[in-house]
């Protein structure tokens, strides 16, 4: 197989230092590969995204898709409301990502490409804001803001989607949901090496909370109905709806 096959393989040599994670040109080039294999339920979740656009959007309302990548929620959205007014704007801060995703064509819905950061983006008549594995990268003080600022932006009956990898309070829970995660990993093809060097890299990137602080967060912050409606291993997904 060539190099430039789309095979994720940041990882596969061992590297003499491990640097933080970055979300840059080389890891775009993989990056569907990349979450394929070491999401668990990751083609689900787009679809659960794709099935909440049917119920929720609403005519002339915005849909926020934070921390896109390679846009692929937002196409699945665009899809879904080809025949809804809306508007769909996608954000990340990797500029590697979003030229990747102004390549794609254009269908159903069109959608704004934006390279920006989530912390400065302005929402605001918003019936669907996803925010699918991105929130665990900003600072844990950063968060709290961010989700107000969505809570603020959405309009009665408007959601939020939030997908997570999350860390457990239990500590046996914690080490037995790892192991069965790096056993995920294996079988999507990653060998030790790789699964111990992205970890390293992730580290202090990636700052999982626990499904006890999502909760009492979106709680606090207003949403009336919180679901779990996803988890796999370490990782969830919830709805939350704004009444
Ligand atoms: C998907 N949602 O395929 N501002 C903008 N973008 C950011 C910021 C920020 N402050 N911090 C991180 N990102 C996607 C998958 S990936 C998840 C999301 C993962 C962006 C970052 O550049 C990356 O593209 C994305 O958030 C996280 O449905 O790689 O595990």
């Amino acid at each position: 197989m060539s190099e430039d096959d789309g095979r994720d393989r940041v990882f596969s040599r061992r590297l003499s230092e491990v640097k933080a994670f970055e979300f840059n040109e080389t890891v775009a080039s993989v990056f569907q590969d990349m979450i394929s294999r070491s999401v668990p339920g990751y083609s689900l979740l787009l679809r659960m995204i794709g099935l909440y656009a049917d119920i929720f959007v609403t005519p002339a309302s915005r849909v926020y898709d934070l921390g896109c990548s390679l846009g692929e929620a937002s196409l699945l959205v665009a899809d879904q409301t080809r025949d809804i007014d809306c508007r769909i704007i996608a954000v990340d801060n990797s500029a590697a990502m979003i030229e990747q995703c102004r390549q794609h064509p254009p269908g159903g819905t069109s959608i704004e490409w934006c390279c920006g950061d989530i912390r400065d983006t302005t929402i605001e008549n918003a019936s669907v804001v996803v925010l699918n594995l991105t929130l665990q990268f900003l600072q844990p003080e950063e968060r709290p803001a961010l989700l107000q600022r969505i809570f603020d932006g959405l309009n009665p009956g408007g959601i939020l989607v939030l997908s997570e990898k999350i860390v457990f309070e239990d500590a046996t829970e914690n080490e037995r949901m790892t192991q069965l995660y790096q056993g995920f990993k294996k079988t999507m093809g990653y060998s030790d090496l790789e699964i111990s060097q992205k970890r390293n890299a992730l580290e202090n990137v990636l700052i999982p909370d626990s499904d006890q602080q999502h909760r009492q967060r979106l709680e606090s912050i207003g949403f009336d109905e919180i679901y779990q409606c996803f988890r796999g291993f370490n990782f969830v997904s919830y709805l939350a709806i704004k009444a």
